[in-house]
């Protein structure tokens, strides 16, 4: 993420890839203030046995496209909200690429970082059937966990 302050929505990431039981770590990476610390995680990333990025930031938010353009590695990007513009600026500079370096990129806000942990997770299922499977299990939860009336009666 591109700041401390995208914690409190990226966080709803890492909390899908813990309980996905997925390895994953958590950084804090900047396209503007920390820009070589970006061009050094990008580069080193695949190299390291990372298989998929989530990149999260708002505003001007270069950090996915730039991370992107560093690694083959398959990127997903979280627009999250902004003060000025609710996060409309990161959902535009993200998914606005230009063709040939594709961000996958998600819903703004919580919904985005929970979303980016799933797909990760559905990327990587296709090579590992145990995650899959826990997959499914998740997914099953969820459905039987869909109420069939709006209130208690
Ligand atoms: C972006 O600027 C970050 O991703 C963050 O969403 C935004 C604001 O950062 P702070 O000023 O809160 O550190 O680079």
């Amino acid at each position: 993420m591109g700041s401390r302050s995208d914690w409190e929505t990226m966080r709803h990431a890492v909390e899908v890839l813990g309980r996905l039981g997925i390895p994953h770590e958590a950084r804090v990476v900047s396209a503007h203030r920390t820009p070589e610390r970006l061009f050094d995680y990008a580069r080193a990333a695949r190299g390291r046995g990372l298989q998929v990025l989530i990149a999260g930031a708002g505003g001007a938010a270069h950090l996915p496209g730039m991370a992107a353009a560093m690694t083959p590695l398959p990127v997903l990007g979280v627009p999250v909200e902004s003060h000025a513009l609710k996060g409309m600026d990161s959902l535009l500079s993200i998914a606005q690429m230009p063709g040939g370096i594709p961000v996958g990129t998600l819903a703004i806000g919580k919904a985005g970082a929970i979303n980016a942990g799933l797909l990760a997770a559905a990327i990587l299922a296709l090579a590992d059937p145990a995650l899959a499977a826990r997959l499914d299990d998740w997914r099953a939860a969820q459905t039987a966990g869909v109420p069939d009336l709006p209130a208690d009666a």
